[in-house]
């Protein structure tokens, strides 16, 4: 069964560039529900540690490097079928290649600087929402 929480952030570049309040929105427009959100900055040790899994690419440095450049948006959200949702309503991670109308489409300036994150599986949201959220941080 399909689990009902996401993980994303809305990434430095997108802050940077204003952002937020146009993500949020979007973001509620979609039927998604905050259940835990955090303004925050990464280390790069912790940036490093968030996309270990992507250690051995070619762009991890500059991946690492952008992600700790400034602060970012955590946030839990909450619907039926999070995951699969979230990552339709973000589009694809290549703004390039995003749907019309898709955050990305609207607000990444590049592959490597792409606006928001979004968990790829049930599992990984997990793992995400609690490397960033303590549970009494989830409501
Ligand atoms: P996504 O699940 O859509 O966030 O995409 P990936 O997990 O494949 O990539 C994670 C992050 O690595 C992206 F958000 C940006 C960065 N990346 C690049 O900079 N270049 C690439 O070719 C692929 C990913």
């Amino acid at each position: 069964m399909a689990g009902n929480r996401t993980f994303t952030m809305i990434k430095p570049g997108a802050v940077r560039n204003g952002h937020i309040g146009a993500i949020l929105a979007h973001i509620n427009k979609g039927g998604f529900k905050i259940v835990a959100m955090k303004y925050t900055q990464l280390s790069k040790e912790k940036a490093g540690e968030f996309y270990a899994v992507h250690k051995e690419r070619p762009f991890y440095g500059e991946l690492v490097d952008f992600m700790s450049s400034g602060p970012i948006i955590a946030a839990v959200l909450e619907k039926a079928n999070a995951v699969e949702d979230f990552r339709t309503l973000i589009g694809a991670t290549n703004p390039a290649e995003a749907a019309e109308g898709t955050v990305r489409k609207l607000y990444a300036t590049s592959i490597g600087e792409n606006a928001v994150h979004g968990s790829d599986s049930d599992e990984n949201a997990n793992i995400e929402a609690n490397f960033h959220f303590a549970g009494t941080e989830m409501y």
